[in-house]
């Protein structure tokens, strides 16, 4: 039998960070649709994120992107995150929106290319400095298109220069995540295409490198778990870019597409221990939202992973070894499944109330007024979106 009061313990101690850029107008590359209240900077988008957190109380930190989140000061957009009940957290850096990196960014082979975007990336650390913030995102949108274009092998010796550059800047606590992606833009060559090349690049450098699992970035059909349980047994899974997919990188609602998907990762995140802050694992979204309210869709996207968990959670797992162990096939499978099949909503509303949260984040934040609000008071000035 699984202990109800360690579930719930659990799950009081489980932090999702949201995406500042999810709170912009973004979404696919045909039209992105403006929408009342989207925020005009920075300090908004910290302030929408603080809302999710606040109808949840599982959201405590908001990822920057850097230059879309650009500001003068970054201590006192740290200390504006503070005041509002969040923190700073991974700082995404950004070498694929600008001219010069048409043919690559840190693998371009022009030297001058390279170095602006090392400095880029350099330069993000220095805002991890001012805000706090412990983990710098890497992708790189680096790659070819048609074969010959570039040597292949070449572009991964300037990778990995670049990446030791970064390492070699990481103060203490700090570390880099680098995130792979399948294709796109690149359409023949990727530079970081998978998750082997991540991981290999971040073996060679040690502690502060680390791998970054967005759930989108892999061929259809991939068996993510078993990424996630092959880096957490190597200590090398330094988070997640939670979205989900029915065809590419759709980045919709995570477990929106496939929940059950999403149940069999938190299931080896759980199996790992990396439910427990002390694994540094950091559960990310990064999640468009083209045609949904924004805010709301955030909120639903963490009540969704936080369903899986607790789902996750409530797998027994004695009786799991045990009908593993004796090769009970349909034993185990039932097991996990039964799990997977139990509604854990009354249970989570339940420990919402004891926390002093309301039962149901959804209906509280459309009860909140605050949509009203924003679509009032932001009126003028330039929406963030993609590029601001
Ligand atoms: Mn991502």
């Amino acid at each position: 039998m699984t202990d109800l009061g360690a579930v719930a313990s659990a799950l009081r101690q489980q932090a999702i960070e949201l995406p500042s850029w999810a709170f912009g107008n973004s979404g696919t590359r045909f039209k992105v649709f403006a929408r009342a209240g989207v925020p005009r900077t920075p300090q908004e988008k910290i302030a929408d994120a603080a809302q999710v957190h606040r109808h949840t109380g599982i959201a405590p930190s908001v990822a920057l992107h850097i230059p879309w989140d650009t500001v003068d000061d970054y201590a006192a957009l740290a200390a504006h995150a503070r005041d509002l009940g969040v923190r700073v957290g991974a700082i995404n850096s950004n070498v694929f929106q600008d001219d010069d990196y048409m043919l690559g960014s840190v693998t371009h082979p022009d030297a001058k290319v390279r170095r602006k975007a090392l400095d880029h990336l350099l330069a993000c650390v220095d805002i991890m400095d001012a805000t706090g913030s412990t983990d710098l995102k890497l992708w790189f949108s680096d790659g070819t298109n048609y074969p010959g274009q570039d040597d292949i092998r070449a572009r991964q010796d300037r990778l990995a220069e670049a990446l030791a550059a970064v390492r070699d800047r990481l103060g203490e606590g700090q570390r880099f995540l680098l995130e792979y992606k399948l294709f796109e833009p690149a359409f023949y060559t990727t530079d970081v295409p998978d998750w082997g090349t991540a991981y290999a690049h971040c073996v060679k450098l040690g502690d502060k490198a680390q791998v970054v699992v967005d759930t989108g970035h892999h061929a259809p059909g991939t068996n993510i778990e078993f990424i996630v349980a092959f880096l957490m047994r190597e200590g090398k899974l330094g988070g997640f870019d939670f979205n989900s997919r029915f065809y590419a990188d759709d980045d919709l609602m995570v477990g929106a597409a496939d929940p059950f998907q999403l149940f069999r990762i938190m299931h080896e995140v759980v199996r790992g221990g990396g439910h427990l802050a002390s694994s540094g694992i950091a559960f990310m979204l990064d999640q468009c939202h083209n045609i949904e309210p924004k805010i709301p869709a955030q909120i639903r996207s963490v009540l969704n992973v936080q369903e899986a968990t607790a789902k996750a959670l409530l797998v027994d797992t004695a009786a799991l070894e045990a009908a593993q162990l004796t090769g009970d096939v349909l034993g185990a499978n039932g097991v996990l499944m039964d799990a997977y099949n139990t509604d854990v909503r009354p249970f989570l509303a339940d420990l919402r109330a004891e926390q002093g949260l309301d039962p149901d984040p959804m209906a509280a934040f459309a009860r909140s007024g605050y949509q009203d609000r924003i679509d009032a008071e932001r009126v003028g000035g330039r929406q963030a979106g993609w590029g601001a």
